[in-house]
């Protein structure tokens, strides 16, 4: 079973989303040994013996087996369907007004936290390195939210497709330049969680960590309050300009020409 070992739930869709897969795996197993059993069975029972001679009875155009054999796997994708459109539906559910507001912005290879309510950003995300050093997971960029209130990510990208996902989550969403997308969730426990880019986005994409920080809500506060005191002021939005250039990707893209050469080309195969 996924989740923590003291099996408080992480956010409040974790459960659903847990049951939702360990429940589709179970109904799995089930008809698979069924399906396994009977194979088995019939190899057996119907083996050819000793004596046997010519064909067994050629059976043709049985209409209630084959009714069966097509409704039964059209009863079960229906059933699944139902379940993950039903379980899909209520994670992407959005309330009118979350309790915090989390803009947060991707770039090769690391991620701009802006805290949208309290106009404050985290330090500009700088890219981790996997020293393998201890301490190395505390220099990641930090995303804090209050336990037991409602957040909404609203997710952008400064360059290619990334994708933000915190693993205990249980869920992963796409982030694309251009288009903001977003879900909402409740962290219902304390902790410090994995983040990572799940979506290929260049040569050091496994470097693309960060934490999520789950606290109480003093906690939070006073940490929003000592990213202003550091004049943290502000957010580090999409408009931002990754490389400090006179251009912007959009008009990069746009005068350049082909966005990939043979040179770059080569590389991308190597990785
Ligand atoms: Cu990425």
């Amino acid at each position: 079973m996924p989740g923590p070992a003291d099996g408080q739930e992480v956010t409040d869709q974790t459960e659903r989303i847990a049951g939702m897969w360990t429940g589709a795996w179970a109904i799995l197993v089930i008809v698979g040994l069924i399906i396994w059993g009977l194979t088995i069975w019939s190899a057996i029972a119907y083996r050819r013996r000793k004596h046997d001679k010519g064909f067994p009875v050629q059976l043709r155009y049985h209409v209630p087996l084959e009714l069966m054999f097509t409704l039964v796997p059209v009863v079960m994708v229906l059933t699944f369907f139902y379940f993950t459109q039903q379980t899909t539906a209520e994670v992407e559910m959005h309330e009118p007004d979350p309790d915090i507001t989390v803009n947060v912005v991707a770039k090769q290879w690391s991620w701009d936290i802006n805290y949208v309510n309290e106009n404050v950003h985290e330090p500009a995300g700088v890219q981790s390195f996997a020293t393998g050093e201890p301490g190395a997971a505390e220099s990641l960029p930090e995303l804090w939210l209050p336990v037991g209130q409602s957040v909404e990510f609203r997710l952008d990208s400064r360059d290619v497709v990334h994708s933000f996902w915190v693993v205990d989550f249980l869920y992963k969403k796409d982030m694309m330049p251009g288009h903001t997308t977003s879900f909402q969730v409740t962290p219902t426990r304390e902790g410090v969680y994995d983040g990572k880019c799940a979506e290929l986005c260049g040569e050091y994409h496994s470097d693309m960590l960060f934490n999520l920080v789950v606290v109480s809500p003093e906690e939070y506060e006073a940490h929003i309050q000592e990213l202003r005191d550091q004049g943290y002021e502000g957010q580090l939005g999409v408009d931002l300009n990754r490389n400090e250039e006179e251009w912007s990707m959009r008009e990069r893209s746009d005068d350049a020409g082909p966005r990939y050469t043979t040179e770059t080309s080569t590389e991308e195969t190597t990785k």
